[in-house]
């Protein structure tokens, strides 16, 4: 028999499949439907680890659900907009549009050489005007309803690559994620999608998904973060204004002792008296160019001064001065704050530093107000020096609070939600142009729908100074009004390209249509998607604006689901051996260390060897390529599958990519085997014990693999299953039964979605004309998986003493009577007498003397 060459037979049938269109998504209404989406990709150039590994898992899945009978729809595509193109505009002088596109094709030979059941007909590209120009026609069905505006506000800018960040794309140390300079702030007037109008509903809805991870779900309700509280007025002294705040402790309130304003705070200058106002305009220059993070980090001291304003708290009739501070943000709740130095950590802080008054409102149960407070006591407890409430559960308190300022118009009971509005402008050039025309007496007319997509010109030159290119392109830039046709101008800004990421998915059901971004029926037969998989770093951000499209888009009654993703798996990592020299920090390529004594080829001195997600950096990279190159695809598949389960980390090893390799070899000879050495003859009235026993391996194979598949998409231990049914296979001995035929056929079917190329070849090897892939999934059959024998354990004194073989349906006095009857009790019982006799049906007989 020949070997086994996946070299040979990967291209024979991925070129095989591509052909006969054998993964277009069939659209026969009689089938359930099935929708598997991997995250797509951004197209860099080449497929790293952690690519194939997102894209096998789906496969694995589309060709299963396919089998089973459902009409799958497995589509892919390119999240090709972004900064990376540009920035390759800039440092060779290669247009954004020629270097995404060279990607694309690179990476998609890469995709097709893994054998992943792509409808390729339905392939998308975000960049493609074909697709913005739907990108573009949804944001004006967003400005349409109101949920696109344009609002001046301090953004965070990136210095070097001159353009606004998003809040999540500043690190934890205030620096750019791409760029990793330090960002500035800066006022822009700049385009939001009101996300916000969504808040409740997105917490909400995390209900309506039991298939998601509670890791993810809980990462995005704390992003939406509700705050259930109040709103409360504190007049200014001399003034008609009054500062609001937003507080979760009502409660606390006769604990005010003071109110504090962002320093952004447009009452701030109000209130600022003339002895203060050259102290408070010197801080407010300085906090100016402090982030969010800074400002609100809990180690750092809170910096504030007097305005010398006062304001009064209504409950006490007190007055009370009035104070900037870093520590309080413009952009949350009112921007404006009350002090409650006694109960809350940071105000105790503040008021501490700055010699501020504390008054005790609550103590915990039972016990006396303290001298001196220590710290701040933030628990609930009982109210005192609260007027009226005092005694009261400050539980109670805090709606009893809410009710009393409601009557007294002091203030009122108020939800508020950390979730921001959604920045979505870009000062760049590579990505999707909003369709606005700014016209100085229309103000912003949308591009009539007619005239999309507003198409990004060709002829610019990439700097990478001064912002976008679409600002000094002076023949894009003049248009007429839409409206009033006197002389206007386009809006220079570019969309995020989260938002090309949050519809591509429903694009995938009507690709093609060149009228309309999705036809209605279409996205309605295919959504949701029933299965998507994908990195845990999209847990946040993709997710939940992919979820908000979806609710938008339903409300304006493009589609009719609520939730996009039915279920989500996020695939853990894929790690590679990583070589450290602890002492100088640095990481040293695997090629220049020896395993069996891994020590720093400059210094000598030893290194530490652990497992880290691969990256370039850390030297720790496994090329996919080099993987097929030496084993094939199906090698590479089968290693991440079996490896680990797949949502948790991998590492990669290539003693059990060898064992994958040598596992698909013994699965080859053994069918080539078959097929050139074993003539099976005629069926048998009566099966033999032989052959009863690797039905029933077969079988328990088959409902095992189905299991794993079923449940959590366990492909670890699936893979387990079909190596030991291979090796029940060729430890048989019945080798010319039909049964042998049967085992040998399960075998390569139920290997299919794991291993495409190889049972393949096998399945038309046994002679077989149609696809492997066509076939049905087996189904176990009861009758082949009852057992009809077990071994009987026979116990003397709670000893074992040997086993024998029983009918399995036996009653428990017939166990007995075949345990006492047997040659190991005759022999040691040897006429003593029993006292006692133990049964343990199916298990044991234990004879007690
Ligand atoms: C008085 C008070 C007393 C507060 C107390 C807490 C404990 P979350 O849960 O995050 O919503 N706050 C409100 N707006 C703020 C802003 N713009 N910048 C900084 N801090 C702000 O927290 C709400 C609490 O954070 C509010 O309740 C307010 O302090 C503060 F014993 O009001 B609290
Ligand atoms: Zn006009």
């Amino acid at each position: 028999a020949s070997q086994y060459n996946p070299a040979e037979i990967e291209p024979k049938w991925q070129q095989c499949w591509l052909e006969t269109n054998a993964d277009t998504a069939s659209e026969d209404p009689n089938r359930p439907k099935f929708y598997a989406l991997s995250m797509f990709p951004y197209p860099s150039g080449n497929l790293h680890m952690g690519h194939v590994r997102n894209y096998v898992i789906t496969d694995v899945m589309a060709r299963w659900r396919k089998m089973q009978g459902y009409r799958v729809l497995h589509p892919m595509g390119w999240d090709a907009f972004g900064l990376p193109a540009e920035n390759a505009a800039i440092d060779r002088g290669s247009h954004p549009a020629q270097w995404t596109e060279q990607n694309i094709q690179q990476m998609k030979k890469q995709l097709q050489q893994l054998g992943l059941s792509l409808d390729w007909s339905r392939e998308v590209a975000t960049c493609s005007p074909d697709y913005y120009k739907w990108t573009q026609w949804l944001f004006l069905q967003f400005f349409q309803a109101g949920l696109a505006y344009q609002k001046e506000s301090a953004v965070n800018w990136d210095p070097i690559d001159q353009t606004v960040l998003a809040n999540e794309q500043v690190d934890g140390e205030g620096k750019s994620w791409r760029s990793g300079a330090k960002v500035e702030r800066k006022l822009l007037k700049q385009w939001f999608f009101k996300i916000t109008e969504y808040a409740e509903e997105l917490l909400n809805d995390l209900e309506q998904l039991p298939g998601w991870p509670d890791r993810v779900k809980l990462m995005q309700a704390n992003w939406i973060g509700k705050s259930v509280g109040a709103y409360l007025e504190f007049p200014v002294t001399g003034r008609d204004d009054k500062i609001g705040v937003f507080t979760t402790r009502p409660d606390t309130v006769y604990g005010v002792t003071y109110v504090v304003l962002a320093p952004e705070h447009p009452l701030t200058p109000k209130v600022t008296t003339a002895a203060q106002k050259e102290a408070v305009e010197a801080f407010i220059q300085e906090v100016s160019n402090e982030s969010e993070l800074e400002r609100t980090a809990e180690d750092k001291p809170k910096r504030g001064i007097p305005t010398g304003g006062k304001a009064l708290n209504p409950f006490t009739g007190e007055e009370i001065p009035i104070l900037i501070a870093d520590y309080v943000l413009y952009e949350y709740g009112t921007g404006a704050v009350m002090g409650v130095p006694a109960h809350d950590e940071r105000d105790f802080q503040f008021a501490t530093q700055n010699q501020l008054p504390i008054q005790q409102v609550i103590v915990p149960e039972g016990e006396k107000p303290s001298e001196k407070l220590e710290k701040a006591y933030t628990e609930s407890g009982i109210m005192i020096n609260s007027g009226q409430f005092d005694g009261m559960n400050s539980v109670e308190g805090k709606e009893a609070i809410i009710q009393y300022a409601e009557k007294q118009g002091w203030g009122k009971a108020r939800v508020q939600y950390r979730l921001r509005d959604w920045l979505i402008s870009r000062q760049r050039y590579w990505g999707a142009p909003i369709p606005i025309i700014h016209c100085p007496s229309c103000g912003a007319v949308p591009v009539p729908d007619e005239d999309l997509p507003v198409e990004l010109p060709e002829d610019v030159e990439f700097t990478g100074r001064g912002g976008s290119p679409l600002t000094q392109l002076e023949s894009w830039l003049n248009v007429p009004c839409p409206s009033c046709g006197e002389p206007a101008q386009r809006e220079t800004d570019t969309m995020d390209t989260f938002i090309d990421s949050s519809w591509y998915f429903l694009r995938y059901t009507d690709a093609n249509n060149p009228k309309e971004a999705f036809n209605k029926e279409k996205v309605n037969d295919w959504m949701p998607v029933d299965q998507y998989v994908g990195g845990i770093e999209h847990a946040i951000l993709h997710l939940l604006y992919s979820r908000f499209f979806t609710k938008v888009l339903r409300d304006r009654g493009l589609l009719n689901c609520d939730e996009p993703f039915k279920r989500l798996l996020t695939q853990g990592m894929v790690q590679g051996m990583t070589y450290k020299n602890p002492n100088t920090g640095k990481y040293i390529p695997s090629e220049e260390v020896n395993p069996d004594d891994p020590k720093d080829p400059n210094t000598g001195e030893p290194l530490s060897v652990f497992y880290e997600k691969m990256s370039k950096s850390k030297y720790n990279g496994v090329d996919p390529l080099e993987v097929l190159e030496k084993y094939g695809a199906d090698t590479a598949r089968m290693f991440i599958l079996f490896k680990a389960p797949p949502e948790k980390d991998l590492e990669w090893d290539s003693a059990d990519v060898e064992g994958q390799f040598r596992f698909l070899n013994k699965v080859w000879r053994l069918v080539t085997d078959f097929i050139h050495h074993h003539s099976v003859t005629e069926n048998p009235s009566e099966l033999s014990k032989e052959e009863k026993d690797l039905r029933r391996a077969i079988h328990t194979a088959i409902q095992s693999i189905s299991e794993d598949l079923e449940g959590d998409y366990q492909f670890n231990t699936a893979v387990s299953e079909l190596m030991k049914l291979n090796n029940a296979l060729s430890e048989a001995k019945c080798k010319t039964s039909p049964v042998y035929q049967e085992g040998i056929e399960a075998l390569v079917k139920l290997l299919a979605p794991f291993a495409p190329h190889l049972t393949e070849e096998l399945w038309h090897a046994l002679g077989n004309e149609d696809s492997v892939h066509q076939q049905n999934w087996l189904e176990p059959d009861p009758e082949a998986l009852t057992v009809d024998e077990i071994n009987l354990v026979i116990q003397i004194k709670g000893k074992t003493r040997g086993t024998i073989a029983v009918p399995a349906n036996a009653s428990r006095e017939e166990l007995e009577t075949y345990a006492r009857e047997s040659d190991i009790a005759q022999r040691y019982l040897d006429g003593k007498e029993v006292k006692k006799v133990i049964v343990v049906p199916g298990k044991l007989v234990n004879f007690v003397v």
